[in-house]
């Protein structure tokens, strides 16, 4: 049967009704309900190992698109909706999505399942079934507001799978029910599982905000995705959460083994568990207690697990790295603490560095130093980020287990963040190069010969104008804002954190506004466009998006600026925001502090869509710059190096900064009588004092350089056919950051899966 038959015989069964008379939303269901079945039809990949990739966030974004692509039917459905007058946007408008992650990490496992299905890899993604996903955000009075957001209907792409196993937690037990959503690989036949486990009975609804009875362990476990660490608030709950997900997972990963036919004596040989962070690391102690209980003896039980587990770090800012008191362990896992102490014996036999150790003095459990003792491999996300974990965060680790620590440079797939988000440029590629490049992104580099063909490059920028306007008309639906598609779109979007610096952009906006107060106007008008969510509890975060958005309403009520600057904040930026933002940029600001982002994603989306970087050397910008050359990036700001000494020696003055001719007067607009009209005045000076005072990640120290180059881009864009040359070479360079590339390196230097 064909798409179009199967479409039909599924609304006839569902509604009575040929597809052409559904509505969208019926039409919606009809096809997820077919395109779910044909990918769990699908078999697993063959292997004899088989990897489970454990992550507390799975940022999938909607799924529809996607999963027709993977299936080799999105070409077919776009045609077969158009036929009817309808389109397979308007049907994803219908789509809930699933937003179980906070950000970067979790959206790296999204690419990272999509990659090891596409590959044909037997492996699969093991996570908790949050009922409310991250909060959805709303803008009252200029600022952020948290609602609830509840992405489960009675119909989801979930496939119940009738299996659950049962979690012993100090006190009682819980049953983990297991779902499962397919993942199926393109252009393979197979299909990977992301195993999303639940409580039995989950609590219904609040009735008022995102607030749960966080003690009400039973049924909230499952309630909610913590917003990050910079919620203090209920990290009991936050333990109960992740040992639910490694026992379950756990005795998931014994069960499949046994039903393969193998018994725990050789765990290590026929799986891999790769440890998103250290949010699952708990898995590595669970694991030995079910080994110890299946009859091995410790010595084997650790031998079996420390071949078996794989830890991937993504941070080095010090307060996300885990440490959990032991009493919490005690409380959740009781069973585990002899378990620990007994790893933690080992750990200080091997080395006597006290930094190394995994009970730390007042007893807490480094999460992390459980992971390199009893993991075979450690890995950075970002060649400079991995240099900073061996020679500064990790030392004393990469001094004991050298062998251990490999770079693997993140990467996203081109399937969702190309070919489905911008059908214009993929078809433009196609026609140019051939269609090689959607299996191989590397063969994107054959664009380099269009270097000299001015027809190509005015098709690049009439499609990006086009994305343009796509963009407008989702932001005129949704936020009522209209926008100038001649002016230049310069995007930052990420979570809201400081040291990713969206108050040093705010600064710009400050400078720009104030030029063109002073009649001093730009070459053409330039929209900035913020996207991005602050933890509910992080008030600085806050702040800055207050300050944001009192520039965007000081700018829009301002006849003599408004015309050549413009600042919007789009409201709850998420998956669906960034596959509408990221092909309409011009300009991607991938501007934090040096040495504090372990690498970044968004750039990646942002380069393969023919934007241009403006950024520090930071993450994996160093590896954008060096693939590009310095005529297709524009890069400022102290170096990692200078960050780390400044640091080390505790030797950095906002204020000294602060007084420089060039900054002050911006970071006084703070608190000047122009935006106080329009702000809050507590939240505007306590930001102000911040920056002035404090400044922990230096915005003041890069401002103007930043402002400087920022004005030698926008100067840049001017000439047309040369900044469109800059665009080819980013799209052409881009393919070494298809998360197919990375997946590739995973398995090559650790799984070793076939
Ligand atoms: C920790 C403890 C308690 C509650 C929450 C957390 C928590 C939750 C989420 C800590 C950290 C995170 C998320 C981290 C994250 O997204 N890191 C990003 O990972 C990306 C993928 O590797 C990188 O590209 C980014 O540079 C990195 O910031």
């Amino acid at each position: 049967m064909n798409l179009s038959q199967r479409l039909r015989a599924k609304t006839l069964e569902r509604y009575q009704l040929p597809p052409e008379q559904c509505d969208d939303a019926q039409l919606f269901h009809a096809l997820m309900a077919v395109t779910q079945q044909l990918a769990a039809a699908r078999p697993a990949p063959a292997g004899a190992r088989k990897l489970y990739y454990f992550s507390a966030e799975f940022l999938m974004g909607k799924l529809l698109s996607n999963n027709l692509l993977a299936l080799g039917l999105f070409e077919e459905a776009r045609e077969l909706l158009a036929g009817m007058g309808r389109s397979l946007s308007a049907l994803e408008e219908q789509e809930r999505e699933p937003s179980l992650g906070n950000g970067g990490l979790g959206r790296l496992a999204a690419c990272f399942l999509d990659s090891i299905a596409a590959l044909g890899l037997n492996g699969d993604g093991v996570g908790l079934n949050y009922h409310y996903g991250l909060f959805r955000q709303k803008f009252q009075d200029l600022k952020q507001h948290e609602e609830p957001d509840p992405w489960l209907e009675a119909e989801s792409w979930l496939i119940p799978t009738g299996r659950s196993f049962s979690v012993p937690f100090g006190g009682f037990t819980l049953q983990a029910v297991l779902y499962d959503i397919a993942i199926p690989g393109a252009h393979t036949g197979t299909a990977g599982r992301l195993h999303l486990f639940d409580v039995e009975r989950p609590a219904p609804a609040p009735a008022h905000g995102i607030a749960f009875d966080k003690g009400d362990i039973p049924h909230c476990l499952t309630s909610f995705l913590y917003p990050d660490d910079s919620d203090q608030a209920g990290q009991l709950l936050r333990v109960y959460q992740q040992y639910f997900l490694v026992s379950a997972g756990a005795q998931l990963i014994l069960a499949q083994l046994e039903e393969r036919g193998f018994s725990p004596e050789t765990l290590s040989q026929h799986v891999a568990v790769q440890i998103n962070d250290t949010h699952p690391s708990m898995v590595i102690p669970e694991l030995i207690r079910l080994l110890l209980e299946r009859g091995l003896s410790m010595e084997a039980a650790i031998e079996q697990v420390s071949h078996t587990c794989a830890y991937t770090n993504h941070t080095i800012l010090a307060e996300a790295l885990e440490k959990w008191p032991l009493s919490f362990i005690e409380t959740v896992a009781p069973q585990l603490l002899p378990i620990l102490r007994e790893l933690d014996r080992r750990a200080r036999a091997r080395s006597d560095d006290p930094r190394t150790a995994i009970l730390y003095g007042e007893g807490r459990v480094h999460m992390a130093d459980l992971d390199i003792h009893f993991g075979y491999s450690v890995n950075g996300v970002a060649a400079l980020h991995t240099e900073i974990l061996k020679h500064t965060e990790l030392k004393p680790f990469y001094d004991l287990y050298p062998e251990k620590f490999h770079n693997k440079t993140n990467g996203v797939t081109f399937r969702r963040w190309l070919e489905v988000c911008n059908p214009a440029l993929s078809d433009f590629l196609t026609a140019r190069i051939g269609p090689g490049w959607k299996t191989d992104p590397a063969a994107l580099e054959e664009l380099l010969a269009l270097e000299g063909d001015d027809a190509a490059l005015e098709e690049l920028l009439a499609i990006k104008r086009a994305n343009k306007e796509r963009l407008c008309r989702a932001l005129r639906a949704r936020q009522g804002v209209e926008l100038d598609v001649e002016s230049i779109f310069d995007i930052q979007v990420k979570r809201l954190h400081e040291y990713k610096r969206q108050q040093m952009n705010a600064l710009y906006v400050i400078y720009k506004y104030l030029e063109i107060k002073g009649g001093r106007l730009p070459a053409r008008p330039i929209t900035v466009l913020f996207g991005a969510k602050a933890a509910p509890a992080y008030e600085m975060a806050k702040h800055i998006i207050h300050l944001i958005l009192s520039l965007q309403a000081l700018i829009d009520a301002d006849p003599q600026v408004r015309p050549w600057l413009r600042v919007v904040m789009v409201e709850n930026y998420n998956v669906s925001w960034a596959e509408q933002l990221i092909p309409a940029c011009d300009l991607s600001e991938q501007i934090s502090l040096a040495s504090k982002e372990a690498s970044g994603t968004g750039k990646m989306k942002f380069m393969a869509n023919g934007a241009v970087t403006l950024g520090t050397l930071d993450g994996a910008n160093v590896e954008i710059a060096q693939l590009v050359g310095p005529e297709n990036i524009y890069t400022f700001g102290a170096s990692s190096q200078e960050v780390i000494r400044l640091y080390q020696e505790g030797s950095y003055r906002s204020l000294e900064h602060y007084h420089r001719p060039g900054v002050e007067y911006l970071v006084d607009f703070l608190v000047s009588p122009e935006l106080l009209s329009v702000g809050d005045p507590a939240a505007l000076a306590a930001l102000w004092r911040d920056m002035k005072h404090k400044d922990y990640f230096m915005a003041l120290l890069d401002v103007e350089d930043y402002i400087s180059v920022k004005e030698r881009a926008l100067a840049g864009y001017e000439d047309r056919p040369a900044w469109a040359r800059k665009m080819l070479f980013n799209i052409a360079k881009s393919g070494y950051f298809s998360s197919d590339r990375t997946i590739a390196e995973y398995n090559r230097d650790i799984w070793r899966l076939h």
